[in-house]
């Protein structure tokens, strides 16, 4: 018997360029811990199907135009819609593996050239992860992978603005991921790292707030 109070999930996102293997590791995250046992849910941002969702991706794919401090708002507004929830999720015991999160939100924005701290502002407040696995890889070798799929940011020299960007982001809570491995290694990795997180939250590590 478990009691609900007994120990929390943890809050782990994924972070890196497009192309920089996220959604896969996610995927094969998830079902690792689904298979020990572990009460687990795969998250994204932007959440497309909220109806902010929904105006965030009619952006991405060229399907709207807005100004640029407008779009950065409606992805900062689309995780606090979901902080609630989020909230409840980690309290009730279950673990959110999120791909992006704030992080990606400045990086993208400030790339363009908004102001690093006003990107900041509106983030403060969100739940902090427990974990950040960035998954580094070099802007040009990502470009090799297949190409691009076509939205907005998915350009070479622009995800070379965002990589600096997210140089910027690094602390204490981020474990570098070398993602120019085999597959198979990032995988052995990242189950090492969020492994011994899961545990750290289970035994009563208290949920902190962006951004301090
Ligand atoms: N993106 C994502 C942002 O610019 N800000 C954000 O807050 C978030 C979460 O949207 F180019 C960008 C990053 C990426 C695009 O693409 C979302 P994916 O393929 O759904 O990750």
């Amino acid at each position: 018997l478990r009691l609900y109070n007994e120990s929390r999930g943890a809050l782990v996102v994924f972070e890196g360029l497009d192309r920089s293997g996220k959604t896969s590791q996610c995927g094969r995250l998830v079902s690792y811990l689904e298979g020990l046992g572990h009460s687990v849910e795969l998250w994204r941002f932007p959440d497309r199907t909220t109806s902010v969702g929904q105006m965030i991706s009619a952006y991405l794919t060229n399907n709207s135009q807005l100004d640029d401090h407008t779009i950065h708002l409606l992805f900062s507004a689309n995780r606090w819609e979901k902080r609630s929830l989020m909230e409840a999720k980690l309290k009730a015991g279950t673990t959110l593996i999120v791909d992006r999160y704030s992080y990606s939100g400045v990086a993208f924005s400030s790339a363009k050239g908004l102001d690093f701290q006003w990107c900041k502002a509106p983030e403060i407040g969100l739940i902090a992860p427990d974990l950040v696995i960035y998954l580094d890889i070099v802007p040009e070798k990502a470009a090799e992978r297949g190409g691009y799929g076509g939205e907005r940011y998915e350009q070479l020299e622009f995800q070379r603005k965002v990589a600096q960007r997210y140089k910027l982001l690094e602390d204490s809570s981020w474990k570098i991921v070398d993602a120019c491995q085999p597959l198979e290694d990032v995988e052995k990795q990242v189950k090492e790292i969020v492994l011994e997180h899961v545990m750290t939250c289970q035994k009563g590590k208290p949920v902190s707030s962006l951004w301090s």
